[in-house]
């Protein structure tokens, strides 16, 4: 029987039919046949050849299909591989488990409900198919197969598998389709490594497999046909993932998916037909060769996708997209329709629709946010809920330090919908919006004017149809980034190199709680006696803000505007009650930068105190001066709740009004980008591209802009606008004129990432490694095998990456003394080994022992000078 799912499970060929023992000798009295196959399993050496069987197997005409089962069980024990489909069993026939060699069992077609525990001497399949009987839960005993690779249920009525399928540690191939399964969530899937096809399509399931994307080897899975309403993005990183099929279900969004240049391969198709998703997601294009997204909801294609159209992607890409409701851009219904795929190629009509409805693209600068504050506080949540405007759905994320978010800020000219009752917009997506339906055809509407409404909230829409057009030329998006940090304080460190101050900088408090985990009496923080460990929301967030404001160096000004999170938890208390709460909020930071004032003019008092005033306290009241004068600007709270939505339309404001007051901040954020120099930005974003790692030394980068583009005069200027945009970083290396630029942040905090977490190391292993790194400067090969196999791809690069971590970042140096460490950066010699390429290599348990030996010779004697 060869069903749907065996081309991708590779069962070997159908045998040659002479090979068969058929029941009886007739052949005419008994129908159904037991297939005793001599099929050539490639890792089966010593299959018996049917030939030999038939001689020892005593057969008669008037035996049943059991009783011959039976026989060839009782006389051939060495079997290896049976075959009992197709013969309306029952039950299985005991005897079967004197086949304690067996590795294939075929019980499919037939009516079994289930198998009995003595089967567990049947303890060296690797292979059994129970497909189409009439099981309702899997039979205990499967759980003792530990040797399993490939389990095939489908077509019973299966609702429940026990948490006892872990067992089976070598699964590989797991088919469930057509069952009545509706949840799985006891299930970690994590812990069965070995899988590579998950099929459990037709079912009823609600939630997606718990962890299924923390496995390393998928490659086809199967789930359509159910009820989810989600799935882990991180799927699609799997660089082994080939096929997914999620068609027929209830997806309505999905999330970014951040760190596509994790795969190194195209993944083959992505079947997305018949959800309910109303917008295309460009990265989909970026990672699979087809990608089908018919009969779903999409009104409209941003710009977004056709910026990515180049003709690599046209050319070999293949995307459906019929039966969606497409007003925007206009594409002739029929062509969409059109039953015929191979006519045109769909991607090459959405990019002459672009090309011809939208002529002259203005491209603005843009400009970014960086959200901190504790872990749990809403930072995540609320960076979706900018972008989406609904709420995050509540996943497992990976643990990151930081995420990025890219999308288009709106700007709209009328600002009343800031005055609009919250509730009512409450849930409602942003971009789900029924648009006013417009009759088919009818080419000669303003696209622009389309584009807009279907930016806009449903409350907007109904006002936006009676603005005169005049209103629509100051709409306008401009690109923004978020930087979305973990909360947790062990990534503090590395939080600070991603951060400056040409930013809006949001602090997530979760209002609840810093209500309750804090001292009564807000005021008590800054006296003397005041034990902050047992506070660590405050401890934090001093933290936080100490990293802040030691960034102020270039606009001498930061602004910060605190997010009280989850005030959805207020709306069954008094208004008093969130009043207070607020106020508290607000307390806390209008003493801190009392407190900050205060600490700095005592510094300088004790300074005046001395009579004579030496060269370097001269430096340090240098110092406390200019820090005096830097204006750390602490805006009141902005109440929000990521999950009803309220205050995220005034939060919007807010940000408007900041980005065009706050002129030394963002100086350049509404500007209009010539045409070359957007089209630089866009080079330089795709630099990475083609890079085996995404970051490039200041001066091969200025090469690469100069050769292409010219505009030498402009680079700095090109640069910084980056920067400020939160695209790129450029990081200097200290001692040194040395900068290095990361045209990827994202991957920069991946890299560090990945260091710094351990999905598949114990906790005590881990905290041994990280140890041994912290103190030392030793980074155990476990820790680096999880950044090669995420991001490096190639170990050669390993070295390079590590030495530019250390320069730039400064990992790895406080292993160094501080002698060594003055000794080495006021090195006269340029050409002296620079201690990071030498101290490297010693500690770099990579290169083999020799080279190890002489390198920690060569430290020694160095060190020792
Ligand atoms: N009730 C409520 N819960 C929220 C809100 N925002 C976030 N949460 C929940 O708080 C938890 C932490 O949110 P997350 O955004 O991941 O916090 P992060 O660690 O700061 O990024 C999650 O379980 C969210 O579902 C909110 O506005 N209201
Ligand atoms: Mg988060």
């Amino acid at each position: 029987m060869i069903t749907n799912n065996d081309d991708v499970l590779t069962l070997p060929s159908l045998p040659d039919s002479t090979l068969f023992i058929r029941v009886g000798t007739s052949g005419v009295r008994h129908l159904f046949p037991i297939h005793l196959t001599d099929i050539d399993y490639s890792d089966d050496l010593f299959c018996r050849s049917i030939s030999y069987l038939r001689f020892h197997t005593p057969t008669s005409k008037q035996c049943t299909n059991i009783e011959m089962i039976r026989n060839i069980c009782l006389s051939v024990q060495t079997l290896e591989h049976l075959d009992i489909s197709e013969n309306e069993l029952e039950d299985l026939p005991t005897e079967i488990c004197l086949l304690i060699h067996l590795r294939t069992l075929n019980c499919s077609h037939n009516k079994l409900t289930t198998i009995s525990n003595s089967f567990e001497k049947l303890n060296q399949l690797k292979r059994l198919d129970l497909s189409f009987n009439n099981i309702k839960r899997l039979p205990i005993v499967i759980y003792t197969f530990k040797h399993l690779i490939r389990l095939n249920c489908e077509h019973n009525s299966i609702k429940i598998i026990d948490i006892d399928i872990l067992n089976l540690k070598y699964l590989k191939i797991f088919i469930f389709d057509h069952n009545h399964i509706q949840t799985l969530d006891t299930i970690d899937f994590s812990q069965m490594k070995k899988l590579e096809c998950v099929h459990i399509a037709h079912n009823q399931l609600i939630k997606f497999p718990r962890n299924l994307h923390k496995l390393n080897y998928l490659k086809n899975i199967n789930l359509s046909h159910n009820c989810l309403t989600s799935f882990p993005i991180e799927l699609l990183l799997i660089n082994t993932l080939d096929e997914l099929n999620l068609s027929y279900n209830f997806l309505t969004q999905l999330p970014p998916l951040l760190g596509i240049y994790k795969r190194t391969s195209l993944m083959f198709s992505i079947d997305l037909s018949f959800n309910q998703l109303i917008k295309i997601y460009d990265y989909l294009l970026l990672i699979s060769l087809k990608v089908d997204l018919s009969n779903n909801k999409i009104q409209s294609i941003s710009n977004d996708l056709n910026r990515i159209l180049n003709y690599d992607i046209i050319a070999n890409r293949e995307l459906k997209l019929n039966n969606n409701p497409l007003i925007q851009p206009i594409i002739l219904s029929e062509i969409l329709h059109e039953e015929n795929k191979n006519s045109r190629n769909i991607l090459e009509i959405i990019r002459s629709c672009f090309e011809e409805q939208q002529i002259n693209e203005i491209v603005r600068q843009g400009f970014k946010i960086y959200i901190t504050g504790c872990k749990k506080s809403g930072k995540s949540s609320l960076a979706y809920c900018l972008e989406e405007y609904r709420p995050l759905i509540d996943d497992e994320k990976e643990e990151r330090i930081v995420n990025i978010l890219q999308f288009p800020f709106h700007f709209e000219i009328n600002n009343d919908h800031s005055t609009l009752d919250n509730k009512s917009q409450t849930r409602l997506p942003r971009k789900s919006v029924d648009l006013p339906r417009i009759e088919q055809p009818q080419f000669d509407i303003d696209i622009r004017k389309q584009k807009r409404l279907s930016m806009i909230s449903p409350k907007q829409a109904a006002l936006v149809t009676s603005i005169s057009p005049l209103s629509f030329d100051s709409n306008k998006s401009i690109p923004l980034t978020i930087y979305d940090f973990n909360g947790s304080p062990e990534y503090y460190e590395y939080v600070s190199t991603f951060i400056d101050t040409n930013a809006l900088h949001l602090i997530c408090i979760h209002t609840f709680d810093f209500d309750k985990k804090t001292p009564r009496n807000i005021e008590e923080i800054f006296s003397e006696t005041f034990d902050i460990t047992s506070y660590p929301i405050i401890k934090q967030l001093l933290q936080i803000l100490q990293i802040l404001c030691e960034k102020i160096i270039k606009t001498n000004a930061i602004i910060i505007l605190p997010i009280a999170t989850c005030i959805d938890l207020y709306d069954k208390q008094s208004k008093e009650d969130k009043i207070q709460v607020l106020d508290k909020i607000n307390k806390f930071f209008q003493l801190y930068l009392q407190f900050r004032i205060n600490r700095i003019k005592h510094e300088i008092e004790q300074i005046n105190c001395h009579q004579t005033i030496s060269s370097s306290l001269s430096d340090r009241l240098k110092t406390y001066t200019a820090l005096l004068n830097i204006n750390v600007q602490i805006k009141s709270c902005q109440a929000i709740s990521s999950l009803t939505c309220q205050g995220i339309n005034e939060l919007n404001q807010k940000i408007k009004d900041y980005i065009l007051t706050e002129s030394t901040i963002f100086p350049h954020i509404n500007r209009i980008l010539p045409t070359l120099w957007a089209e630089t930005n866009r080079y330089i974003e795709s630099l990475a591209d083609d890079l085996p790692v995404p970051f490039l030394q200041w001066e091969n980068y200025t090469t690469h802009i100069i050769n292409k583009y010219g505009l030498s005069d402009l680079i700095n200027d090109i640069t910084i606008s980056l920067c400020d945009q939160g695209k790129i970083l450029v990081l200097n290396e200290i001692g040194t004129k040395n900068r290095i630029v990361f045209l990827r942040p994202l991957w920069l905090g991946d890299l560090l990432s990945s260091l710094f977490h351990h999905d598949n190391l114990s906790e005590s292993t881990y905290q041994s490694y990280r140890k041994e790194y912290q103190q030392y400067g030793r980074l155990h090969s476990d820790l680096i095998h999880s950044l090669w196999i995420n991001l490096l791809h190639k170990k050669e690069y390993f070295y390079h990456v590590w030495n530019i971590l250390m320069r730039f970042l400064l990992i790895a140096y406080p292993k160094i003394n501080k002698k060594q460490l003055k000794k080495f950066l006021n090195s006269e010699d340029k050409n002296e080994i620079k201690f990071d390429y030498f101290i490297v290599p010693y500690y770099l348990p990579l290169i083999n022992l020799n080279e190890q030996k002489e390198e920690k010779i060569d430290f020694l004697k160095q060190s020792t000078k």
